[in-house]
């Protein structure tokens, strides 16, 4: 059973949101249009409470700036994705209807949660392993924003736990600060996952 993660398809992630990622909007259609093509779809949403650990405003400091946390090095975003606001919604062109499940995460205010399957403590679980396990799905492709953090930390992690994996690449966009691009690409290739 094959299985299309969506990563992140929302208002705060596309040009005028939040935290635009360049050209997120481009990739809404081709998306709905390879949803028939699976077994399964799920789409992830970001949705973190008001004052969340991993937003600049809760610190003082400035987007984008570095902080050490319990759980190691976390970068400061501006606020995005708070719940129910109309920046954590889908894009309203995107296909909801077909969704099988939707997932949501970053709602733990003290830890940051860029992967479907864990928390960014790399420990608490989501959910998603046992879903997908249930379902007897194996093979996942991933599409979505933003390439370089929560579609590449979910692709790492799901390849680690043992699927089959690949990213469509020409169906995420990324945010790109300090290479972070560069050096989520080489760590999904070092980590088998298909960069098609
Ligand atoms: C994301 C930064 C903060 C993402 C989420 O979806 O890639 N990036 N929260
Ligand atoms: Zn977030």
């Amino acid at each position: 059973m094959r299985a299309l993660i969506v990563i992140d398809m929302q208002n705060d992630f596309c040009p005028g949101g939040a935290l635009a990622v360049t050209g997120g909007n481009e990739i809404v259609s081709p998306i709905n249009q390879i949803m028939d093509e699976f077994d399964a779809i799920i789409l992830t949403q970001d949705w973190h409470p008001a004052g969340h650990s991993s937003f600049a405003s809760s610190h003082d400091a400035s987007a984008f700036s570095f902080i050490e946390m319990p759980y190691g090095q976390q970068i400061l975003w501006p606020d995005h994705c708070i719940q129910d606001s109309e920046g954590g919604q889908f894009h309203s062109g995107l296909n909801t209807k077909n969704a099988d499940l939707i997932l949501r995460k970053g709602y733990n205010p003290l830890i940051d949660s860029y992967s479907a399957f864990f928390e960014n403590d790399h420990k608490t679980p989501t959910g998603l392993a046992g879903y997908l396990k249930t379902r007897k799905i194996k093979d996942l492709t991933f599409v979505g924003l933003a390439t370089d953090y929560c579609v590449a930390y979910s692709a790492l992690d799901a390849a680690r736990l043992g699927y089959e994996v690949s990213v469509r690449t020409e169906l995420c966009r990324a945010i790109d600060v300090e290479g972070s691009l560069e050096i989520a690409l080489r760590d999904m290739r070092l980590t088998k996952v298909n960069l098609i």
